[in-house]
């Protein structure tokens, strides 16, 4: 059956379920805007499950999973990079585009995943790293040995050569990693351009065969049925074309450390929009010619506010990606912050975004510790319900839903993130990213039900002896049936389609309201400080309402169907709370 007409029934049974009338969206609609309210679940697939006994999750796994995110609510998946690599940056040095990692699987194992995903109605997102190849890239390769065709698929530069006999790169660009961003390259004689390991060499895009070949690779998985790209690391695809040296920061003396230079000349360069732009137009042409639903593009950047809104449009009203992802609650907000901090950053996304555009919040993901422990266990529950029951799109990473906790625990001798290698034995622990992509926990079962290997790529955290999917499907209450019942309350209307209002209650406590026309309007209610609160929202909710509970988390003195007074709402440290307003007659 058609993924969308799949997609057009689960909708409206779970419409049914929750307003007991039919709510039946059009099918055009559904089509063209299908990604504008979705729940994006990101899976760090060497983590996720594993099939055949290694240690290491596959897309064999991935696949034998595709009924849990149906269960759950899940209708968008998406991979971080499955494609061949020599793994120094597990899937982020890639090798060959078009071809699967054999740890991984094989390109039949991935079609075999797509069919049994639109069997399921549940798209397919696959992350594109364009900033560069690795250096076993048979297009390296052949550029070394300056191939015909292959001389410029790479920035190369002689660099100049002292009295001395001494070799200097061509400006003082630096890697993010440390020290000269260029590389000397023996065999062709020349520096090559790396912005982060000297096996990740940045691809020329001002070759036009670069964007040919990097097209090509786009339609060979969009003909194997994907939804879309999520493109990684966007800011650090174009460089200065005159090479102009970067000034200094004055932040830092050590002229090694990335932040030593202002980045003016290799980051948020104009043309980065421009390659975008054509991408955008790749794929609009791409869902003209084949039909189906919209093929999208997220796009990951670390930028300004200002910078990052010129991805969704340029001054001249030119579309670049769906969106770019917006990290404001990794970046901006933690544990320290006040109920106005989260609202301020709420609001300036919302703000600065051009109109016609749609909001998105990602919760977390494979570079940053996880919310349980950058906002503390408690917190967990009601961070998903801010990250629902916001407008627009939803980010969630693997695990989050359960509310897995960082493994920092790991020992040295288990350290694998290339960063923390280099950062060495006394100083990994802090910066690891190993800890946040920990296997998932399924169940108590060996291994956490990950893998049946004695030994996994990375430590399962030992927490899940009661951490674990299986056990928060049997409690009563778990943040995993918290966040199953905020998928469901997201198929509301109000929800969808609502305006956003919010208000700073007090330093810990805000709240703000969906509303919509026709619709009963929500109400997120959430303490963000370790004390117990006693609010009165008289102020913020027009009169006279009566106020029901929707949605607890795990430890709530509330429960689901509670009637309560605008004038005393009692809530506990760290507590949300989703409430519907029911208006008298
Ligand atoms: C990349 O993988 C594809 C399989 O899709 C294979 O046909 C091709 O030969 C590989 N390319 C290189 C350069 O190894
Ligand atoms: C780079 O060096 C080579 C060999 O010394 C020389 O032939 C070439 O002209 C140089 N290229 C530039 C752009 O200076
Ligand atoms: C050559 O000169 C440069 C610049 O003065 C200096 O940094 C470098 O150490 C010298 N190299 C040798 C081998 O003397
Ligand atoms: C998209 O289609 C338009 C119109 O057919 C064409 O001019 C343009 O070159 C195409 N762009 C891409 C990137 O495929
Ligand atoms: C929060 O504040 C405490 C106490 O000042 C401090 O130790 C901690 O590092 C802060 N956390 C963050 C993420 O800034
Ligand atoms: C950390 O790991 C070491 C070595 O495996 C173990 O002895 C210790 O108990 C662990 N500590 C915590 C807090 O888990
Ligand atoms: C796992 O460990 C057990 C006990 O140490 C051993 O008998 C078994 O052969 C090991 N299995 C594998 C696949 O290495
Ligand atoms: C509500 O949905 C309609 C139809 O999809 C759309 O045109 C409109 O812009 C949406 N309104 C808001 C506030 O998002
Ligand atoms: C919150 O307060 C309680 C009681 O004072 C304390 O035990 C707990 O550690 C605190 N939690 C956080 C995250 O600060
Ligand atoms: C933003 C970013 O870091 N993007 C990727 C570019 O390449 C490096 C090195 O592989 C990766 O670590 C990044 O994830």
């Amino acid at each position: 059956m058609d993924v969308i007409k799949v997609l057009v029934i689960l909708l409206s049974v779970s419409l049914v379920e929750i307003l007991g009338h039919n709510h039946q969206p059009k099918d055009q609609d559904a089509k063209n805007n299908w990604w504008q309210h979705e729940v994006f679940y990101q899976i760090y697939p060497r983590s996720f499950q594993d099939s055949n006994g290694d240690g290491i999750g596959d897309l064999q796994g991935i696949t034998s999973r595709l009924q849990y995110f149906k269960d759950t609510g899940i209708t968008a998946v998406w991979l971080s990079p499955i494609y061949e690599s020599p793994m120094v940056d597990f899937g982020y040095d890639i090798s060959n585009y078009t071809n699967i990692q054999p740890e991984y699987g094989t390109l039949e194992d991935f079609d075999v995943l797509i069919a049994k995903a639109n069997e399921l109605g549940i798209k397919v997102i696959l992350d594109f790293v364009p900033n560069h190849s690795s250096n076993q890239h048979p297009w390296f390769l052949k550029s070394v040995a300056r191939e015909p065709g292959y001389e410029d698929f790479y920035v190369w530069q002689n660099g100049s050569l002292l009295e001395n006999g001494t070799r200097v790169p061509p400006n003082n660009w630096l890697s993010v990693f440390s020290g000269s961003a260029w590389e000397w390259n023996d065999e062709r004689q020349q520096f090559y351009l790396r912005q982060f390991t000297f096996g990740q060499p940045d691809l020329n895009y001002r070759n036009p065969a670069v964007i040919q070949a990097m097209d090509d690779v786009m339609l060979f998985w969009l003909n194997k049925g994907i939804a879309g790209f999520r493109i990684d690391a966007v800011i650090y695809i174009y460089e200065d074309a005159l090479l102009r040296d970067e000034p200094l920061s004055g932040t830092t003396d050590d002229p090694n450390v990335e932040s030593y230079l202002n980045h003016i000349y290799t980051r948020n360069q104009p043309e980065d929009y421009l390659l975008l732009q054509h991408w955008r137009q790749l794929l609009d042409n791409y869902t003209a010619s084949q039909g189906g639903p919209r093929r999208i593009m997220m796009t990951e950047g670390y930028a300004t506010v200002a910078q990052l809104m010129e991805y969704y449009e340029d001054a001249n009203g030119v579309q670049g990606p769906e969106f770019p992802f917006n990290f404001d609650f990794i970046t901006e907000v933690n544990e320290n912050s006040t109920a106005a901090d989260f609202v301020f950053y709420i609001e300036r996304w919302l703000i600065y975004m051009p109109h016609g555009h749609v909001a998105n919040w990602v919760m977390g993901n494979h570079d940053n510790p996880r919310v349980a422990s950058r906002f503390g266990v408690k917190s967990v529950d009601a961070m998903n319900m801010l990250l629902m029951t916001l407008p627009g799109i939803a980010i969630t990473y693997n695990g989050e839903e359960l509310g897995m906790t960082d493994y920092r625990n790991i020992s040295w001798e288990d350290t694998v993130d290339q960063p923390a290698c280099e950062a060495g034995r006394d100083s990994y622990q802090t910066i690891s990213r190993d800890p946040e992509r920990t296997p998932m926990q399924w169940s108590d079962e060996l291994n956490a039900g990950f893998s049946t290997s004695n030994h996994t790529w990375l430590p399962v955290n030992p927490n899940y002896k009661d951490l674990n999917l299986r056990n928060q499907q049997q409690a009563r209450q778990s943040h995993y049936k918290v966040y199953q019942s905020l998928l469901k309350l997201r198929q509301l209307p109000v929800l969808k389609n609502g305006s956003f209002i919010p208000d700073v209650v007090n330093s810990r406590v805000f709240a703000f309201k969906r509303e919509l026309k026709g619709e009963h309007t929500l109400l997120t209610l959430l303490n963000v400080k370790n004390r117990t609160e006693q609010v009165d929202l008289t102020d913020f909710i027009d009169q006279p309402n009566r106020l029901s509970v929707l949605v607890v988390g795990v430890d709530s003195h509330h429960r689901v169907g509670d009637r309560l007074k605008a004038e005393s709402i009692e809530l506990a440290p760290f507590e949300g709370l989703v409430i519907q307003l029911n208006k008298r007659k």
